[in-house]
């Protein structure tokens, strides 16, 4: 009797819950691998640009058209990266301390990156073409 009254109350809900995960699963997954593929096909070398001392390290960095640069935030207080030319804009926003913000370098060109925070922090990032 306990098992009787448990399981229609048990059973139609879990059917239930299951049936829409499914579907929204149904729905999300070629959107996921879709993009997941887009990005990948997108990217180009991964680069890692370290922010202490109040210093971007390193100051230059030499990276294809259509890297990625990783800003990782080493520091106990907020870090941004950002560069503002004709040519190419891009900004990471706030960047908290240990959290990492990425750039992707879709021209070619000499850019300087600065931190909007600390006005001395310079990083030149050399964009070749050659992806
Ligand atoms: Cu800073």
């Amino acid at each position: 009797m306990l098992v009787l009254t448990a399981r229609p109350a048990v059973f139609p809900a879990g059917h239930t819950a299951y049936s829409i995960s499914q579907k929204y699963l149904m729905r999300i997954l070629p959107v996921v691998t879709i993009l997941g593929l887009g990005a990948g096909a997108a990217l180009g070398a991964e680069f890692e640009v370290r922010q202490s001392d109040r210093l971007f390290a390193p100051a230059r960095l030499t990276v294809g058209k259509g890297s990625v640069v990783h800003f990782a935030n080493d520091e106990t207080y907020v870090h941004h990266a950002f560069v503002d030319t004709p040519d190419f804009k891009a900004d990471t926003g706030d960047i908290p301390p240990g959290e990492r913000r990425d750039i992707v370098f879709t021209r070619a060109g000499t850019f300087t990156i600065r931190c909007a925070i600390h006005p001395q922090m310079k990083l030149v990032v050399e964009v070749t073409e050659k992806e």
